[in-house]
């Protein structure tokens, strides 16, 4: 796993591996081609100075620092509620079902197809959940989401399972019917639990870099997101703007897809993430 993941991040420990022996203004360009920005580029360049050291050791502890963004804690009666939402493509269904491979290790999971706009969802999520061997409550098209939900955490109490994990549409008429749809759904989940879904999770695609960051901000503010995923982590190049994200948003990064499979994902850890990005 550990191999795989230095693999996906390839292109950007590229880059990366470059800041060695480099000067104040090299380490400047790198980071702006890995899509930094500016911000945070000017915010790093001036702590590691002001450090008078090892300019790679003082970058790397300014970027494990910028990383560190506390994650939501989990303390809750089972179920354990998980939407993901996302604009299209962003691979919500492929994360659902990663994080059904992962979970089922150790818990019943069963997941909730709650994007009843797109053509076959069901079937799509139906697929990944005999391959991760996961329970789920299918839905037709057109279908009320917010019921699916609410009859998917119904069988999951009734059944002591110990998660739900809900697939959601990315594209709706418009922005405005997809947010009201993603809200009725977080609705129905206040009703077993007043706080909202354990885990609210975004997908972002990390080939966007930065310039996912206004959408990002669309659905956090409106459905209350506290997590976040960066899928397609695999061959990009613009893997640096996991930065500017998680701080503009103020939200950890939880896990990163790397590649189409069912395995291909990796719990987010600062540390280890930025070690990789120097090898
Ligand atoms: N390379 C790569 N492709 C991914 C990853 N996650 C999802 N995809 C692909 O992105 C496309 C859209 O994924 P899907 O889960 O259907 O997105 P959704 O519309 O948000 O549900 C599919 O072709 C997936 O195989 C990833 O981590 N790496
Ligand atoms: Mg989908």
């Amino acid at each position: 796993m550990l191999n795989k993941f230095k693999r996906a991040l390839s292109k950007a420990s590229q880059l990366f591996s470059r800041t060695k022996g480099a000067s104040t203004e090299e380490i400047e360009d790198i980071l702006l081609s890995a899509d930094v920005g500016i911000k945070y580029t000017q915010e790093i360049l001036q702590r590691i100075g002001e450090d008078g050291g090892d300019l790679v050791a003082a970058l790397k502890k300014e970027l494990v620092d910028l990383l560190s963004i506390s994650i939501p804690r989990i303390d809750v009666e089972k179920p354990i509620i998980i939407m993901v939402s996302g604009v299209n493509g962003s691979g919500k269904t492929t994360t659902v079902a990663k994080l059904a491979s992962l979970y089922q290790q150790r818990e019943r999971v069963v997941l909730a197809c709650a994007d009843t706009y797109r053509d076959a969802a069901s079937e799509q999520l139906e697929i990944w959940a005999r391959r991760a061997k996961v329970e789920i409550v299918t839905s037709q098209k057109g279908q009320d989401a917010a019921a699916v939900v609410f009859d998917t955490i119904s069988r999951a109490q009734a059944k002591s399972i110990d998660r739900v994990l809900v697939d959601t549409a990315g594209r709706l008429h418009t922005r405005g019917d997809l947010m009201g749809e993603l809200g009725k759904i977080r609705k129905v989940i206040t009703k077993f639990r007043p706080t909202g879904p354990d885990l609210n999770i975004l997908t972002i695609d990390a080939n966007l870099g930065q310039n996912s960051i206004q959408q990002a901000r669309v659905f956090t503010e409106q459905i209350g997101i506290n997590g976040l995923i960066l899928t397609k982590f695999d061959g990009t190049s613009k893997g640096g703007a996991i930065i500017p994200i998680c701080n503009e948003l103020n939200l950890p990064v939880l896990y990163l897809g790397i590649g189409e499979g069912i395995d291909d994902i990796v719990e987010f850890d600062p540390t280890t993430f930025v070690e990789a990005l120097f090898e």
